[in-house]
């Protein structure tokens, strides 16, 4: 069974093919009862009254699914302790939502049904204290004697909560058993579908060739869907272990509970300076939540977080430590940005610190220290490679762009008439993926031709995009291209759509393999012609930029209002204009939801506080002000399309120029910290106490 791709007003209209509008013949629905306690032992789990529910096929528990192997972590920084964890819970509960049962039934609500019916109880326990799994840490030059020396330094504490990564449509899957071949088809809302299959076949013990994996239509991921949940190899498992199709598709409250979350890193970090104000010495040091079990990408922000420090500035010593810690709360992993923005706003927060107290403009601090464009390539304490660009050049257009003179007059002169009006400026990393995406394509004599490529879409327009590469390289017309993605049944094994990854290395794919087939019809080659391509980049792409906030803030009620927001952004040779002013405008929407409404709230018994959208705040449309986006283009020397990242940039610019703005407009009350995110009621009670803090001097 094959769809043709739903084109984007098919998704616009409601008729696009998620993982719940997949076609099964009369699936089982699945359900999990979940761990209402952070920790304990299980003292009774009674399934009968579940398994006589009306409707209900089967129910299972820990011991069902024992024998299947664990899921596999990327280990970018080293494990020293991993965490073992069981698909289902058995004996002991370790987080609020854990998965303890499996319920299968006729319909979506029998299931619920089902699990509700199971009797569970365990006596909590008091919660573990946190566990360090994983740590790295880069020295370089002498900090001691660099702050030894040091004319200014300040330091800067970031806490981040703890975000919800809510793509519109939640997690699911659904898993087409055929009983006459004993192979399966599942449609599943990833990022990533030739890693489900390989992730499903090993610890299934599976011949792949049985798995075919499609992510169709996949309304949204951002870093949530990167890889398999226990919650989907159940659903597949349970497909064998029956006979039957399966379809698991997760409620807002099912990913609030038990999909991964993002952000939620605490770091510390100590700037030093010369009396020129240049960057003698950065300390930094950087603690990353786990949850009680680990996804793939679950250790990639402690990485991020640590190693895109000290962003794009020279500094002459560092000393960065960064670790990974477990908790008995719902699990972590990558979300837009995945450590970037956390970083960011680290040193983005110790700049701005350092400007005010060297009494220099922070725009021409950032420019005074910044790597002039012919010191790139650079190599980093931490092991990066910035490949190019000019740093400096993306300050100086922003500049010109915000009018940042004439803010800074406006700025004044609102102050002396008793206004609350901030400028937050922040320069920015965008470092993209490394390694390999494939593309094949296939060149028909009539001039047609279909390009299939293991990465993925989640909307990005990724096959719009692919088009055009392929429409330049091949010298023929889009409407003569088909794109195929995310099916490993027809499309070559490729690692998916993640870290800004997908132009850069998947569109060199693509464009390789068409600049090969069109070389060998050229010369004189007849008949259908297939290239296939597996394009491995030369190293990381990191784009860069710079944003700007104009802020003011309410002094009766704390809001937040943005007036003004620019941001210049270098993603290097651009493919596709809309698609990457859309991920500019989306990545700063998101920001500014980081920035000053969205945080996960546990209780101290790791009770979730946030599990609804009544509870989460998430940005509107009405609360996204205009952008002013300007672009440069710098090609990165590091892929055949010299494209960087783009998806991530508002992320991580975004969220620290508004604090930077917001601290900026605070700076006459004498507020100089604030944790994220910047609420009306968190603003007004800043106010408050500094208020009482100066009527009592
Ligand atoms: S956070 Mo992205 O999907 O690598």
């Amino acid at each position: 069974m094959s769809i043709p791709p739903s084109p984007q007003t098919a998704r616009l209209t409601g008729r696009g093919c998620y993982a719940a509008d997949a076609p099964l013949e009369k699936p089982l629905y699945l359900a999990f009862l979940r761990s209402p306690v952070a920790a304990g032992r299980i003292s009774t789990l009674a399934v009968a009254e579940g398994l006589a529910t009306r409707g209900v096929h089967a129910v299972h528990t820990g011991t069902d699914v024992d024998h299947l192997g664990d899921l596999s972590v990327n280990p970018v920084i080293p494990i020293s302790t991993p965490l073992a964890y069981p698909l289902l819970a058995k004996d002991q509960v370790e987080a609020v939502g854990q998965p303890v049962a499996a319920v299968l039934a006729d319909t979506p609500h029998a299931a619920l049904d089902g699990a509700e019916a199971i009797l569970l109880d365990v006596p909590d326990d008091a919660l573990p204290p946190p566990r360090t799994v994983a740590a790295q840490r880069w020295q370089a030059g002498d900090c001691e004697a660099a702050f030894d020396q040091a004319t200014w330094v300040v330091d800067v504490t970031i806490r981040h909560p703890r975000l919800a990564p809510c793509p519109m449509e939640p997690r699911g899957i659904s898993v087409d058993y055929d009983p006459a071949t004993g192979c399966v088809t599942i449609w599943h809302a990833t990022q990533t579908p030739h890693r489900t299959r390989s992730e499903l076949a090993r610890m299934l013990s599976l011949d792949p060739s049985r798995l075919r994996v499609i992510a169709q239509d996949v309304g949204g991921a951002f870093g949530m869907k990167a890889s398999l949940y226990p919650e989907e190899a159940i659903a597949v498992w349970a497909a064998f272990r029956h006979r039957r199709s399966i379809r698991w598709i997760a409620t807002r409250s099912d990913d609030f509970l038990s999909a991964t979350q993002g952000r939620g890193l605490h770091s510390h970090g100590t700037l030093a300076l010369d009396a020129a104000g240049s960057f003698l010495a950065l300390k930094a040091d950087i603690t990353a939540p786990l949850g009680h079990w680990m996804p793939h990408s679950a250790l990639i922000p402690a990485w991020n977080g640590a190693r895109t420090l000290p962003s794009g500035y020279q500094v002459g010593a560092v000393d960065i430590a960064t670790r990974a810690q477990s908790g008995p709360l719902g699990p972590t992993g990558i979300y837009r940005g995945a450590g970037r923005p956390e970083a960011n706003a680290l040193m983005e927060r110790l700049v701005d610190k350092a400007a005010r107290a060297c009494a220099v403009d922070p725009l021409e601090l950032r420019r005074r220290n910044l790597l002039s464009a012919d010191a790139l390539p650079f190599k980093t304490a931490t092991g990066n490679t910035l490949d190019s660009g000019d740093y400096t050049a993306a300050l100086d257009r922003l500049y010109l762009n915000s009018d940042y003179a004439n803010l800074r007059q406006q700025q004044t002169a609102r102050r002396k008439e008793g206004e609350l009006v901030g400028i937050g400026t922040a320069f920015y990393l965008e470092p993209s993926g490394s390694g390999w995406e494939s593309a094949r394509v296939t060149l028909h004599p009539d001039g047609r031709a279909e390009i299939a490529s293991g990465s993925s879409s989640q909307g990005q327009a990724r096959r719009e995009t692919y088009t055009r590469i392929a429409s330049d390289a091949l010298g023929i017309t889009p409407d003569q291209i088909t794109v195929d993605l995310a099916d490993t049944a027809t499309c070559p094994e490729g690692i998916g759509a993640l870290a800004s990854r997908s132009t850069a290395i998947g569109g060199s794919a693509v464009h390789v393999a068409c600049q090969a087939a069109r070389a060998r019809r050229n010369g004189g080659e007849t008949g259908v012609i297939t290239v296939e391509e597996r394009y491995e980049n030369a190293g990381q792409a990191w784009g860069y930029g710079a944003c700007l906030v104009m802020v003011s803030i309410d002094a009766d009620t704390g809001v937040t209002t943005i007036e003004k927001a620019c941001c210049v952004d270098d993603a290097g040779v651009v493919v596709n204009a809309s698609a990457s002013l859309g991920q500019i405008r989306g990545g700063f929407a998101q920001g500014l939801g980081e920035a000053l409404m969205e945080a996960v709230h546990y209780d101290a018994d790791g009770q979730l506080l946030t599990g609804s959208l009544m509870d989460y705040a998430v940005p509107r449309a009405g609360d996204i002000p205009p952008l002013e986006i300007a672009s440069l283009c710098t090609p990165s020397p590091m892929n055949a399309l010299g494209a960087k990242g783009v998806g991530e940039a508002g992320t991580i610019s975004a969220p620290i120029a508004i604090l930077n703005g917001v601290l900026d407009a605070l700076a006459p009350l004498g507020i100089t910290d604030l944790d994220m995110p910047l609420t009306p009621c968190k603003l007004w009670h800043a106010m408050d106490a500094a208020k009482t803090r100066t009527s009592l001097r």
